[in-house]
């Protein structure tokens, strides 16, 4: 049996004390994992519970009405993080303006952004979805936190991570020294380290994306994917394609595996003109971790932590992986702006 396994609490400990800090970031990421348990929790009872599956409207046995899944999630996030005087201002892509902190509660010098339920799409049929989150510190010196402060480039983030709640519930989260993954261990309801170090491959013969939409893509997005299906690329060897919809699950496989996730722009969708994932709550965190681990985030034309957002729900194309494969992407994509 092993007697030195490495609690979260124990990880986050050790960072602060090698790397300094005043402990602001660790009480942020205590409150995250308390909410990570939570929401673990509500979404293994899924199953069971036919009224919490993307229904709302309905009333449970104590007469309360009940809440899908990703409204909850997306609460119990914010009711984590707003109490603890650490925070300035929070933004979730369930909700259409920023977050302030209730007046009762002192403001802190940090800035969270997330998603608290992402692949929302996928709980209905028990399938992986996740939570991820990016922290920044404040750009404004004090009071409630602005727009600014949440419309940071991904360059400037502080820490990021994301939750996977799957056959385990996994968190995996950098704070700019490399990446750690920690697996929830339910008959002690800690998370306990198990990935230390990830470094994502630099090639992978993965491919993950939605290939219906095909048709509309551009015409360097086609020729890549039928270069990465053919014989004719660098492996010699058609890649494998792997898709699960999820892009918490996509991501955490092929950071673990190697290999390439595309969302890119779409031409038929006005809406995915500029990609559907969101810059302030998937890409820029999934990036920066990705970076941290060796690996590439892309737009298909620059490097999305460079971006400089403009709006809290902007979307982007998301190019993101192995380095490789990534760099090998961006040269097709230049055939997208001719
Ligand atoms: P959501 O934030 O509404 O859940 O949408 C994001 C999800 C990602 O998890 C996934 O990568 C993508 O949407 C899948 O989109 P599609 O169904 O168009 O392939
Ligand atoms: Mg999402």
């Amino acid at each position: 049996m092993n007697d030195t396994i490495i609690s979260l609490d124990r990880h986050i400990m050790d960072e602060q004390r090698r790397y300094g800090g005043r402990g602001d970031f660790s009480a942020i990421l205590s409150q995250i994992i308390f909410a990570a348990k939570v929401v673990a929790a509500q979404v293994s009872h899924a199953g069971l519970v036919e009224d919490i599956l993307g229904r709302t409207g309905k009333t449970n046995v104590q007469g309360e009405e009940v809440q899908k899944l990703d409204v909850y999630a997306n609460k119990v996030f914010i009711n984590a993080l707003n109490y603890i005087g650490k925070v300035c201002v929070m933004a979730s892509e369930e909700e259409n303006d920023m977050i302030r902190i209730p007046d009762e509660y002192p403001r802190g010098d940090y800035v969270v952004m997330f998603d608290p339920l992402d692949g929302s799409s996928n709980i209905d049929v028990n399938v992986s979805i996740g939570t991820i989150f990016g922290i920044y510190k404040r750009v404004t010196p004090d009071g409630d936190g602005i727009l600014d402060d949440c419309l940071q480039p991904g360059h400037k983030l502080f820490g990021a991570g994301y939750i996977i709640y799957s056959s385990s519930t996994i968190l995996v989260y950098s704070t700019g020294n490399g990446v750690n993954g920690f697996s929830l261990d339910p008959s002690v309801g800690e998370f306990v380290l198990s990935h230390p170090g990830i470094r994502i491959p630099p090639r992978g013969k993965i491919y993950s994306t939605n290939e219906g939409n095909y048709p509309y893509w551009k015409e360097g997005t086609r020729e890549y994917i039928e270069y990465l299906k053919s014989d004719r690329n660098t492996r010699k060897a058609p890649y494998t394609s792997r898709y699960i919809g999820s892009l918490v699950a996509d991501f955490h496989r092929n950071l673990l595996k190697g290999g390439i996730f595309l969302y890119p722009e779409d031409t038929k969708d006005p809406k995915k003109a500029t990609g559907k994932l969101r810059l302030l709550y998937e890409a820029n965190p999934l990036a920066f971790i990705v970076e941290q681990a060796g690996g590439r985030a892309s737009t298909g034309y620059g490097r999305i932590l460079d971006i400089e957002p403009t709006e809290l729900h902007q979307r982007v194309p998301l190019i993101i992986g192995s380095r490789e494969d990534v760099l090998e992407y961006e040269t097709f994509a230049q055939k997208n702006q001719a």
